[in-house]
């Protein structure tokens, strides 16, 4: 039924530094992810997304690029990165990369051109002003404009200080990024996702966001952004884009929405185009943002299927580098976390995993000193910093746990030997096992996969239900998220006369048991996967 790869793949995220070291510096590099791309295939993904790989200072790790069309030494060279998609295709796994297109570093020689002075060919190229034109704030901290000694006027940068704002309105801009794009298009890569892409224009008369009324730490969200991102232009920016990467064959653009707390779907849904003429997909974080229950995420998933309409295709995300990891998010209990999984694993869409999610990896514990991250050490304890999410991946429990034969640049999470690779792949009740049986589940079915998406009503409202549906093929999907044993019945089906088959559960009920809709018990924090047989 689908056309394309990505209306219903499998993305796994990978932050480089993090993933698998092969040089004994204790930080990750592209030789070490092929070294897994086996890894990688046995868990029956379609593609995976590198963090920025590309020449930077690194004050924003990575997310602060100064060559966009050069590997950064510590993860390696070109030809390491044509070996990883090469080998990776072989592996019919995708590549996509992550360009930052808002900001450049200020070691970008864009930049260092343009600061100095206001009559060279880069002059534009970032957005300058005499004074602090406005009130906006950076979303590190502080003010949103530095002055430059140089060129003796303030610059924008929405993040960090060394990460100015690109002038999107410039078309020269637009075409030196489009032509950063084609360089790794022409090599292979299929896709990119797309930093902040949302806040690539500005308003064009720079006026004051309105202030929001409270007290928040963060200054950043003491606003509400309507002049510093999300203006109209930008749509115009990415239908371009679009036209641009539609002249390869089967490219994708999956775009990062930066929104408000706890998420905004209808404001991310609109960067797919009314006509699907814009982003291939975006992210929407609102699921992850929503604390676990039936009721808030049925809430959540319904408002986001309906904002991405049946015609667009939908994201599912509840981990990444800028957020705890669920498992922590949810104080360890892995139950929950299966059954996070389930819900995740069962949507309609492309759905993004994050490396070490498949093995419930929890937070590394980062003390304040070891700290990395430029927004924990700004923000710290309001915000934690993001290293605890960046913690490397633990493949063994021997030295380094298989990830380094170095020092880690960043501590490991606790208890490896629970959470080791090496360790789920012998025990048949992993999490990594669980996750392998749900991708493949997901791989083979293709009405789990682009099935029409349905919420049904139970007579219990800590038990979550739906349905997918490709024509007569249905499946039911029932989620108790709650502590306890329930028993519900689910009159849709009643009415229907529909048998449940069973395919998938988490509490080893034996597949093809049938049970009727009239009364389906189920344990606390369990789940179930079932295909629908009509008895009529
Ligand atoms: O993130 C945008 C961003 O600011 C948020 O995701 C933020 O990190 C989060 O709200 C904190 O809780 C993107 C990248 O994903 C992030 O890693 C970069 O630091 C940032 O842009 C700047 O490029
Ligand atoms: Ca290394």
């Amino acid at each position: 039924m689908t056309t394309n790869w990505w209306q219903d793949c499998v993305v796994y995220q990978i932050y480089p530094r993090s993933f698998q070291d092969s040089n004994g510096d204790g930080i990750g590099d592209i030789l070490g992810i092929i070294q897994r791309l086996d890894y990688l295939q046995s868990l029956m993904i379609d593609a995976i997304w590198l963090s920025p790989i590309f020449l930077s200072p690194m004050a924003d790790f990575g997310y602060d690029v100064s060559d966009y069309c050069t590997v950064d030494p510590v993860f390696g060279t070109e030809e390491d990165v044509l070996l990883l998609i090469n080998e990776a295709h072989k592996r019919n796994i995708r590549v996509l990369f992550d360009m930052v297109l808002n900001h450049t570093s200020i070691e970008h020689p864009w930049f260092i051109e343009s600061r100095q002075s206001r009559d060279n060919e880069k002059s534009n190229f970032y957005i300058w002003s005499d004074t602090i034109p406005n009130n906006w704030y950076a979303a590190f901290g502080g003010r949103a404009w530095t002055y430059d000694t140089n060129r003796k006027q303030y610059y924008l940068h929405s993040f960090l200080p060394q990460q100015p704002d690109l002038n999107w309105r410039n078309p020269k801009v637009v075409e030196a990024v489009f032509e950063q794009l084609a360089f790794w298009l022409d090599k292979g890569i299929d896709g990119f996702r797309l930093d902040v892409i949302n806040c690539i224009i500005k308003d064009e008369a720079l006026r004051n966001n309105p202030k929001i009324i409270g007290s928040r730490p963060r200054p950043y969200d003491m606003q509400r952004h309507i002049f510093d991102r999300n203006r109209p232009e930008s749509h115009q920016k990415l239908k371009m884009m679009r036209k641009f990467i539609d002249k390869y064959d089967q490219r994708m653009l999956v775009g990062e929405i930066l929104v408000e707390m706890p998420g905004e779907p209808e404001l991310a849904a609109s960067y797919l185009g009314l006509h699907h003429d814009e982003l291939h997909l975006c992210f929407d974080f609102s699921l992850a943002y929503t604390r676990f229950s039936a009721a808030r995420w049925k809430k959540v998933a319904k408002r986001w299927y309906e904002a991405v309409g049946k015609h667009r295709v939908p994201t599912w995300v509840l981990n990444n580098h800028d957020l705890p990891r669920i498992i922590s998010r949810l104080h360890g209990n892995e139950e929950k976390a299966r059954l996070a999984a389930m819900f995740l694993l069962t949507q309609r869409g492309a759905i993004f995993l994050y490396y070490g999610e498949e093995l419930g990896l929890p937070n590394s514990k980062i003390s304040r000193s070891a700290m990395h991250d430029p927004l924990g050490k700004r923000y710290w304890p309001f915000h934690p910093g993001r290293d605890p999410e960046r913690g490397p991946m633990i493949w063994n429990t021997g030295e380094g746990n298989g990830f380094t034969t170095g020092e880690s640049w960043l501590a490991f999470a606790n208890a490896a030997n629970r959470y080791s690779v090496e360790n789920q792949e012998l025990e048949t009740e992993s999490m990594l096992q669980f996750y392998r049986r749900l991708l493949a589940l997901r791989k083979e079915d293709e009405v789990l996969r682009n099935g029409l998406c349905t919420f049904v009503d139970t007579t219990n409202t800590h038990i979550l239900a739906y349905c997918r549906e490709i024509e007569a093929d249905q499946r039911l999907i029932v989620l108790n998220m709650s502590a306890k044993q329930i028993t519900c019945s689910i009159p849709m089906l009643q009415v229907k006369d529909m048998q449940c088959e069973i395919m998938f559960a988490t509490d080893g009920v034996r597949p093809e048991q049938i049970e009727s809709p009239h009364a389906i018990t189920i344990g606390g924090y369990q789940g179930r996967i079932y295909r629908l047989v009509d008895n009529r």
